[in-house]
């Protein structure tokens, strides 16, 4: 790749928090974007690495999150549920904020979940479930987004593309994570098309009268496709009523309604649940971890691959080579460290 750079995972992590820092977040919110933003990297997820530094710098700028929020934990002790809010900062830190509490009650009560609440979230959910795993934990975690996506048998953009999050601990390997847009694929993908001139795939997008397009500003400006059809339709509907609505926080439509654009990060709230396998498997015949390794082996077995399992074997090579960023992805970079907000337009 000509004009190409590699970076250290570490060098790489420090950079986009001095990046954070020059736009004016504070120490925790840059600190805890520039980790899931280097995790993106690392993992080759680019939908969710450096380029979405300038949608949250944007956002910044816009007013629509507050960079020098201080997550607060809400008391409800006797409770299975933690509630966090991330007032009005971005969801990571406040994520941070509430894992232990949520390990703590998942591992009293078999399961727990946690809310968070008036948060901006652009990111990928895997460093969430993953967290949860490395605790011993499964856990699943959703969100909504913005309102981008036609319900089944719809025209019009309703639902977000509400990302859907799985994971199982594997004790000495990587855990079995899954995590998807409900949408044929996240919205990240499409700008992603856009930026390089390619056409989509087929099947992704409608236009804003409602026709097939491959064309990615004719499925910006019109609506996404759910996956599955109707199954990802009801999947994502439900995303709206458990990561929405019954957290008491916005759903896609509300979040488009306050926010009047989808080129700032969206501004709702996250459910995360988190299971303890011995817990539920207490008193009943065979060792959970085990049952699973046998499940896993034969999907492997049949020639098939586990879901991330291109992500981690990209994360051990990062992890012994380094992250390669192309000249144009290093060439904003300096110029968002040089500038902070006065780059973004
Ligand atoms: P992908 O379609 O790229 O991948 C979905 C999952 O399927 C991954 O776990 C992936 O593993 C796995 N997978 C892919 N191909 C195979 C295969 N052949 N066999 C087994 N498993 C496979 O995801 P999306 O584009 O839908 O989403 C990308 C990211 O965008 C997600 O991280 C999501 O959280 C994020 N997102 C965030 C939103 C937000 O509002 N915050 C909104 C929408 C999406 P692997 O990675 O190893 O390929
Ligand atoms: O890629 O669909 C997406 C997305 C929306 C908000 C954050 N990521």
């Amino acid at each position: 790749m000509s004009g190409a750079t590699t970076l250290s995972i570490e060098a790489l992590q420090s950079r986009v928090e001095a990046i954070f820092a020059k736009g004016g977040l504070n120490a925790i919110q840059a600190a805890a974007l520039s980790r899931v933003i280097v995790a993106g990297e690392r993992d080759a997820c680019k939908s969710h690495g450096v380029y979405r530094i300038e949608g949250a710098l944007r956002t910044v700028k816009a007013g629509k999150v507050k960079p020098d929020a201080v997550p607060q934990l809400v008391p409800q002790e006797a409770s299975a549920i933690v509630r966090v809010n991330a007032m009005g900062g971005f969801a990571n830190p406040a994520f941070e904020l509430g894992l232990p509490h949520l390990v703590e009650k998942a591992k009293t009560h078999g399961i727990a979940a946690m809310a968070v609440n008036d948060c901006t979230h652009f990111s990928a959910l895997w460093p969430e479930v993953e967290a949860l795993t490395q605790n011993g934990l499964a856990g699943i975690v959703m969100c909504p987004s913005y309102a981008t996506v036609a319900p089944a048998g719809g025209t019009k953009p309703l639902l977000g593309t509400n990302p859907f999050a799985f994971g199982w601990p594997r004790p000495g390997t990587n855990p079995y994570v899954f995590d998807f847009a409900t949408s044929v694929a996240a919205r990240g993908e499409i700008e992603l098309y856009r930026r390089a001139g390619k056409p989509l795939p087929e099947g992704w997008a409608i236009d804003a009268d409602g026709n097939p397009t491959t064309d990615p500003e004719a499925a910006l400006a019109g609506a996404m496709l759910t996956f599955g059809g109707h199954k990802g339709s009801a999947i994502g509907t439900m995303i709206e009523l458990l990561a929405g609505i019954m957290i008491g926080d916005l759903t896609s439509p509300e979040v488009l309604d306050f926010l009047g654009t989808t080129t700032l990060a969206p501004f709702h709230g996250e459910l995360i649940i988190a299971f303890s396998p011995e817990a539920f498997s207490a008193g009943r015949k065979g060792d959970p971890f085990a049952r699973a390794e046998v499940l896993f082996e034969a999907i492997v077995g049949q020639g098939a691959r586990l879901p991330s399992q291109r992500r981690f074997a990209a994360r051990g090579k990062s992890t012994s080579e380094g992250i390669t960023l192309n000249e144009a992805e290093v060439a904003q970079l300096d110029r968002l460290l040089e500038l902070g907000l006065d780059a973004i337009a």
